[in-house]
């Protein structure tokens, strides 16, 4: 373990306790500390109903979330806080766009533009806004190492495309697409362009000005922020023309016996109590994230997935997905091992004490696009070494010999 190791091991206490070589961030990260200390002091210190209160404890608690609220804007490089819109998570923020946006725009021979790389979080929204709007939803294939080129994007647009979504980092495969190009070409062709930023949010850094896309989604509990806290990025000018995505308290003006009027963007989409200890430990895991930097996040990250890809390499029978090129994975490492399923791969690196995921990662049409049913993935965060990469390759070399191949 080096010295950086070691520093950064310290700020994650459960990873230092347990015996867990924990692989996969992917599905969720470790909290840090400082996170679960936020969290801590907001509910010891400022807990209450924001918003509405008239109390100075309120008006505390309303400052947290509306602080939040602007660093997450900060870290995404939107131009206003009024541009972020609190959610659950990804798959809330998805389902937002569909509701509010897709279905109040859509017409019968509209097109939505998806890559058959997509999580079902930004399928299904789709699925039910085609359905619900008579619009048609097309998908852009990648090639056989998952690379999904804007030749192949260009040639699926048409002047009936209105929506295109397209994951930043694939949760397979973990390369990146050219968010920045799909979403020129996704304006030239008169459609607003969806970024899914739930892989990439947690390890590059994202812009969203210099993307120009008109919409990012991504989790809070995949960069180290407590799970139940996400966000929508969108433009102004279509969150003026977006309906409510949910109805009730905290998103309304004035209300009568018939109707009501809402309140002011963002709020007007986030009917309910808020989550403001969520917030507020998203607000400190970008405060952690923007402590480390960037540049240390990804250099460990794509030291993790060489070492990682190299050393799987070595191992007869084990079969990499995606990009051949260890640095356009992102931590993420999607194998299969002839003959062993991968509930049984992930069973047996468990008893190595190596938390992997195995099955089809909720991108079902990717995987028979690819011809398996199921896959292994491990995926590193900031906090993985590489003693945790050597010991996962280790137990995968031993494998088919540990079920009598
Ligand atoms: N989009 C992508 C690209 C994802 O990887 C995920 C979650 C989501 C959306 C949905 O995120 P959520 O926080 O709303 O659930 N991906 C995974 C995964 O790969 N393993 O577990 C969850």
């Amino acid at each position: 373990m080096t010295a950086e190791d070691k520093r950064i091991l310290e700020d994650f206490t459960l990873l230092k306790n347990d015996k867990t070589i924990y692989l996969d961030s992917a599905a969720t990260s470790q909290k840090p500390d400082s996170v679960l200390k936020a969290v801590e002091e907001y509910y010891k210190k400022n807990n209450a109903n924001p918003l509405r209160g008239l109390y100075d404890l309120s008006v505390r608690a309303t400052d947290d979330y509306e602080n939040a609220r602007k660093k997450v804007a900060g870290f995404l490089g939107a131009k206003s806080a009024e541009n972020i819109i609190f959610t659950r998570n990804a798959t809330e923020s998805l389902n937002l766009i569909a509701y509010s946006y897709a279905i109040g725009t859509l017409k019968p021979g509209d097109e939505i533009v998806i890559s058959i790389m997509e999580h079902h979080s930004n399928l299904l929204p789709w699925q039910m806004a085609a359905r619900t709007t008579g619009a048609t939803l097309k998908f852009v294939e990648c090639n056989e190492n998952g690379i999904l080129t804007a030749e192949d994007l260009k040639n699926a647009l048409t002047e009936n495309t209105k929506i295109v979504a397209i994951t930043q980092v694939s949760n397979v495969f973990g390369c990146e697409n050219n968010i920045k190009e799909f979403a020129a070409l996704a304006h030239e062709a008169g459609a607003v362009f969806v970024c899914d930023g739930a892989q990439s949010v947690p390890h590059i850094p994202v812009n969203v000005t210099d993307l120009d896309v008109d919409f990012l989604a991504f989790s809070g509990h995949k960069m180290y922020a407590p799970m139940g806290i996400g966000a929508l990025y969108a433009k102004y000018e279509l969150l003026e023309k977006m309906q409510p995505f949910m109805y009730g308290g905290e998103m309304i003006e004035y209300v009568t016996r018939e109707s009501a009027t809402y309140a002011e963007i963002p709020h007007k989409f986030e009917a309910g109590t808020v989550n403001v200890g969520g917030a507020v430990g998203l607000s400190a895991a970008i405060d952690y994230i923007n402590k480390i930097g960037f540049d240390t996040i990804e250099k460990r990250e794509n030291e993790l997935s060489t070492l990682g890809i190299n050393l799987l390499k070595e191992i007869p029978h084990v079969h990499i997905l995606g990009d051949t090129n260890p640095l356009n994975h992102h931590g993420i490492i999607t194998f299969t091992v002839d003959d062993v399923h991968p509930h049984d791969i992930a069973a047996i690196l468990d008893s190595d004490n190596v938390a992997i995921r195995a099955g089809h990662h909720c991108a079902q049409p990717l995987l028979k696009y690819m011809g398996v049913m199921s896959t292994a993935r491990a995926s590193f965060a900031l906090y993985n070494k590489e003693d945790d990469v050597r010991a996962f390759a280790e137990s995968v070399s031993k494998l088919r010999s540990r079920m009598g191949y």
